[in-house]
């Protein structure tokens, strides 16, 4: 963290989460670092709301505002949010003060509101109902400078794939399984490694989701609760799966390996995240949703967008029935990428 290496790719890569215990309207947050002369206060945070424990970007945009070296109080209203800096902002990488914290966080909340009213009212209504197509309309897209729909042919580092439905298993506390996924290139495939910020079940790591073995899986914790029987759309990533490409990666085709047909922990429907460091950033990219198969669903990603396959054809593991729309997922999945890249 310290600005002797700071680069803004490292923006959310030490990230706190705040569980408030339910949904709440919150009128006000105070942030305590330090104080004057503390080495380990940032000048700048985000703050992201979300309504699972794993970030969602499709939630919302990320808050960014000037913080105090000490107390930072941020009021909130259906208007926006202000702040309040005691003492005033101090740039703890070039060691000066300022004034300008508390009127240009307030521009800034004001100018996101009507972009956070665009999303939610674009937002699943709940349940675990048809692949929401509206999202795919171009309100999302704020400016060139602004996130769209995450596209892994762009070029990124990470991607993370979080479960969006549920799994057959009866048991509620049944977790996901992924059994591979790999990357390419135009160069061909990528070495991946993988870890899981949602956590995994022992003995299942990870590693064995990258590991060439279709047979081995990584199993996803528990806790978070991925069946059927008690799915809801706030358990939307709440098992997520984080894939380093070692580097910058153009990837033209992912593939995804679940169970199989009758595999009850396959989930029918996922979420891809791009990302430039480890913890998400909803600012670079909107997940890309997308129906997938049972057993392997491949995702092509061009400059035009992403379109998927899926062998076997698209099954709902909630309702229990085949269906023929997978062939709609592809068309979803291509039009939900490609109207944003306009
Ligand atoms: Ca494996």
């Amino acid at each position: 963290m310290s600005c002797s290496c700071w680069d803004d790719s490292k923006k959310d890569g030490q990230i706190l989460t705040l569980d408030l215990g339910s949904n709440q309207q919150v009128a006000q947050l105070k942030l305590y670092q330090g104080g004057s002369g503390n080495e380990w206060a940032v000048k700048r945070v985000r703050l992201h709301c979300h309504e699972s424990v794993a970030f969602s970007s499709a939630l919302s945009e990320p808050l960014e505002l000037d913080v105090s070296t000490g107390v930072t109080t941020i009021d909130c209203s259906d208007q926006g949010c202000t702040t309040a800096l005691d003492p005033a902002y101090y740039d703890t990488c070039k060691g000066v003060g300022a004034k300008l914290a508390s009127g240009l966080a307030a521009v800034l909340a004001v100018m996101l509101l009507p972009i956070l009213l665009a999303s939610w009212s674009v937002l699943p209504s709940g349940g675990d109902g048809p692949l929401v197509t509206s999202t795919s309309t171009p309100t999302n897209v704020v400016s060139d400078s602004n996130p769209n729909i995450c596209n892994p042919f762009r070029g990124y580092r990470y991607i993370s794939i979080g479960a969006a439905g549920g799994i057959s298993s009866s048991s509620c506390y049944a977790s996901w399984d992924v059994h591979e996924v790999e990357a390419f290139t135009s160069s061909g495939q990528l070495t991946l490694s993988a870890s899981s910020m949602s956590g995994s079940d022992d003995g299942y790591p990870p590693s064995k989701a990258v590991d060439g073995d279709s047979g081995s899986f990584w199993a996803g914790d528990h806790d978070v609760g991925m069946s059927c029987s008690c799915w809801d759309d706030s358990k939307k990533d709440g098992q997520i799966l984080t894939l380093d490409l070692g580097s910058n990666q153009q990837v033209t085709q992912l593939k995804l390996y679940q169970g199989g047909n009758g595999n009850d922990w396959a989930v029918k429907r996922v979420r891809l995240h791009c990302h430039e460091s480890v913890a998400f950033s909803s600012a670079l990219s909107e997940p890309l949703e997308l129906e997938v198969s049972t057993g392997v669903t491949t995702i092509d990603c061009s400059d035009q967008g992403c379109t998927a396959d899926l062998q076997p054809a698209y099954y709902d593991t909630c309702a229990g029935t085949t269906s023929n729309s997978a062939r709609v997922a592809v068309g979803v999945a291509a039009a939900f990428s490609g109207v944003l890249l306009l």
